[in-house]
């Protein structure tokens, strides 16, 4: 019940690296019309390190691993595309609906057609507020039970990244810093909390891979996690007033469910006139480039993404 792009069918037939890219950060993360243009960006970028980009999104109620032209311009384009996380999928291919997947749809569907090496921006977490308003995104306990490497820039920042932490800890969720002992910040290149391992190389990131298949453990993820670049980073002292006024105006405003993330990052985006974008884009593109090359790292060991 999977469609695979051409490029996809292909390289899972040789064994050439392949990189899932999710698809909610071009709907729902980012501002069009510049979105689409990041979309073709992010998967020549992917191209060009050496890897196919599959783009996983929902269309027409079928699940699409790997994007064509016109795929990509309708999840960027069309206003109507909803936001899926993975409990949404069955209730979406029955229905016929289409939509973008969230980390947790596009890991689901990902590790489904074999894939094993998924980038995006970051991941999805306790909200802040948690002790009074239960709001955990579906990615941790998804990962929590999917063999995938997620490379990504933290959690996002919008979080209680502490909190998280500690989830995932719970979770049993590998968690490895990339150049890095403390984990990253999403917006900004760290986030204050310590990360317990680190990796240097997209070789030493493909051998725990390889290390967590060895010791056949529960099908948990690997989360690579990738800081921005410092000078690229958002100012933190803009991040930190700006993030508290767009709390107070999503409670205010009673945003709620699904569209919490959506608008907390458009207004971050409003707000630092673009600054936020601009640091989310460099920690998107970051993410793409270590993640095809732990994809290339990951089937140079021979192992054919399963
Ligand atoms: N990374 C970004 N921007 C985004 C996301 C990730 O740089 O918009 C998306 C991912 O799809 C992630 C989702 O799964 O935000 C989290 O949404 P929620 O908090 O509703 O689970
Ligand atoms: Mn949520």
């Amino acid at each position: 019940m999977l469609k695979f792009s051409d490029d996809v069918i292909i390289a899972l037939e040789t064994g050439a690296p392949i990189v899932a890219l999710e698809s909610t950060i071009i709907s729902h993360g980012l501002p069009r019309p510049r979105n689409h243009a990041v979309a073709l960006e992010l998967e020549a970028a992917v191209r060009e390190a050496g890897a196919v980009p599959a783009t996983i999104a929902v269309l027409d109620g079928v699940p699409c691993i790997g994007l064509d032209r016109k795929g990509l311009e309708r999840i960027a384009g069309d206003e109507g595309m909803r936001k899926l996380g993975h409990r949404d999928l069955p209730v979406a291919v029955a229905t016929g609906a289409s939509g973008a997947t969230t980390v947790s749809a596009t890991a689901y569907l990902a590790a489904r057609a074999g894939l094993r090496v998924f980038a995006t921006g970051g991941l999805g977490g306790v909200h802040r507020g948690w002790t009074d308003e239960q709001d955990e995104s579906a990615d941790l306990r998804l990962l929590a039970g999917t063999r995938i490497t997620v490379v990504c820039a933290g959690v996002k920042s919008i979080l209680d990244v502490p909190a998280t932490l500690q989830r995932l800890e719970t979770l049993g969720v590998t968690v490895v810093g990339y150049g890095t002992t403390e984990f990253p910040g999403f917006y900004l290149s760290g986030s204050g909390q310590p990360v317990d391992w680190t990796v240097r190389t997209p070789d030493e990131a493909a051998c725990v891979m390889a290390a967590q298949d060895d010791l056949d453990g529960p099908p948990s993820a690997v989360i690579l996690a990738n800081p921005v670049p410092e000078h690229e980073q958002l100012d933190p002292a803009l991040h930190d007033r700006v993030l508290a006024e767009a709390l107070a105006a999503a409670e205010r405003e009673g945003v709620t469910g699904q569209a919490v993330t959506p608008f907390l990052l458009g207004h971050l985006v409003e707000h630092t006139g673009g600054a936020s974008l601009e640091a989310n884009l460099a920690a998107v593109r970051g993410n793409v480039r270590l993640a095809a090359q732990v994809a290339v790292a990951w089937t140079e060991r021979g192992a054919h993404h399963i």
